[in-house]
């Protein structure tokens, strides 16, 4: 099968403070996997997933990840700029994580004006909770998710639990977006690609969830 077969391309960000996950979470989702002790790459991560958001419309999902640069606070303005959506994760179990995500929020938002970034908030690492390590309630969460306008989900990297719903929820808002005009093809901006003649775009916006027979990769840059 020819991988190359997509209509779109969305590129994705993970957001958040170190050590809350972010590269535990796209394994997870990609290649189904969990690390106790996750290598940390040198340089930008970047995954590839295909998904099928409606019948017939193959996404293919481009996650760059970062690489210990957001310890030092130097995520470059491109890293943002040519984005569509952003994973904003924090860990239920620490509290500076969480505190953090309104400036994670900021700092994109100023970044790519006056274009739009659409944003899932992730409460990451349920699975602390059995131990008596959650410090996050589901309730405040909710409520910073929505002054931030963003869904939440709740997610574990180690138990798997949940991990396909951000990112399908994220892939879904943004083709809806794309659908409603709300997200638009710019020249020379890699958030969004298209192969698809704009004449034969298709007009409905359901998710289909049923995507099993989606071939996975990994890149290997
Ligand atoms: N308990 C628990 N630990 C996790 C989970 N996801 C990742 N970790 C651990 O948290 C640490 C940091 O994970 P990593 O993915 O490198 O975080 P990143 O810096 O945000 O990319 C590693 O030791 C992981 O094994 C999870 O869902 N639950
Ligand atoms: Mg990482």
């Amino acid at each position: 099968m020819d991988l190359t077969l997509w209509q779109y391309q969305f590129r994705i960000i993970m957001l958040g403070d170190s050590t809350v996950g972010k590269s535990s979470m796209l394994k997870r989702y990609t290649e189904d996997e969990f690390l106790e002790c996750i290598n940390q790459t040198v340089g930008v991560d970047f995954y590839v997933y295909f998904l099928e958001v409606e019948p017939g419309v193959r996404v293919k999902l481009q996650f760059w990840d970062t690489a210990g640069q957001e310890r030092f606070r130097s995520v470059t303005r491109s890293y943002y700029r040519n984005s569509v959506g952003a994973l904003l994760v924090f860990d239920v179990g620490n509290r500076a994580s969480f505190e953090r995500v309104r400036e994670w929020h900021a700092e994109v938002c100023e970044h790519v004006r006056p274009h739009v970034v659409l944003f899932v908030l992730v409460g990451h690492k349920t699975d602390r909770e059995e131990a008596g390590e959650r410090v996050v309630s589901r309730e405040e969460a909710e409520r910073l998710a929505a002054q931030l306008g963003a869904p939440y989900v709740e997610a574990s990297a180690k138990t798997g639990h949940n991990i396909r719903v951000p990112f399908e929820l994220l892939s879904s808002r943004v083709y809806q977006g794309l659908q409603a005009g709300e997200v638009q093809l710019r020249e020379g901006w890699d958030g969004v690609k298209s192969s698809v003649p704009h004449s034969q775009k298709t007009t409905t916006t359901k998710l289909h969830n049923n995507d099993s027979n989606t071939p996975r990769k990994r890149c290997d840059c």
